[in-house]
């Protein structure tokens, strides 16, 4: 079995990484650099920044702090938020992330899809899927939570796969910043509709429930944010934990 990841979710606005709840009531949890060095130190295998402010003009702070990190931080990065055309993806790579999450750009204009995965490589193009229950179905919601496009999650999962995407990075907004556990049945549905690699984000409550959403999910990896900004866990404690029960993790 292919160790399963741990990765640490930055979500940035103007700079600073904050903390929400269904996607609103933000509030600061720390700085950029010095909590992804705290958080390699842990022993994190992979982190994820997320620009969630709304303007387009926070694209050179972005890349301003992709260089910062690229100094100091020796594990793989995903950076997202915004990201709309060929030519934003080349700046943030050239600038040293690993890979780029694209969300809403990817939805409303799906052929960026081929053409990054064309021009970078499938395995730097992660497709972010911002999902909540409506009338009892999965869809997919774009603008950071406000749009409700009317998609079903699980076909936009296969699509984006057939497009060319490299992973799934699957965020139920019901659950975002709740620590309520994450989406089983969503996260499950759609790793088992996929060949490419799944992160599940949402909810993340302690270690069994990442434990949870690995196994019944069927993740190959599990993101979260409010447990390792607010220091209810650490990354090194999450995967004593997996490890004790049996999933294969980088020590
Ligand atoms: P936790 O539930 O705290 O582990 O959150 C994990 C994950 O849902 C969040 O880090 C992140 O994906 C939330 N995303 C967005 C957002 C938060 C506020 C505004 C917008 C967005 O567009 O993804």
């Amino acid at each position: 079995m292919l160790t399963k990841r741990i990765i640490p979710c930055l979500d940035v606005k103007d700079g600073k990484v904050v903390k929400g709840k269904n996607f609103n009531k933000l509030e600061y949890a720390g700085n950029p650099v010095e909590l992804a060095a705290k958080y390699e130190g842990q022993g994190a295998d992979e982190l994820v920044f997320l620009d969630i402010t709304a303007s387009i003009e926070n694209r050179k702070t972005m890349t301003e702090l992709v260089k910062e990190v690229a100094k100091e931080i020796f594990i793989p990065f995903t950076v997202g938020g915004g990201i709309s055309m060929v030519s934003d993806i080349a700046k943030l790579l050239n600038s040293g992330a690993d890979k780029v999450s694209l969300n809403s750009a990817a939805v409303n204009n799906p052929k960026l899809i081929t053409q990054a995965a064309q021009r970078f490589g499938s395995q730097c193009i992660m497709i972010g899927i911002d999902a909540k229950k409506s009338e009892g179905k999965w869809k997919v919601f774009t603008q950071g939570g406000m749009i409700n496009t009317g998609i079903d999650a699980v076909e936009w999962a296969k699509k984006a796969e057939l497009l060319g995407a490299g992973e799934i990075l699957l965020t139920s907004i019901d659950r975002d910043g709740t620590k309520n556990g994450y989406e089983i049945e969503l996260t499950k549905s759609i790793s088992e509709s996929v060949g490419i690699p799944v992160i599940a984000s949402g909810g993340a409550k302690d270690p069994e429930s990442i434990l949870k959403v690995l196994n019944e999910g069927k993740a190959d990896a599990a993101l979260a944010a409010s447990i390792f900004h607010y220091n209810k866990y650490s990354i090194a404690e999450v995967k004593k934990y997996l490890k004790e029960n049996a999933m294969a993790v980088r020590l």
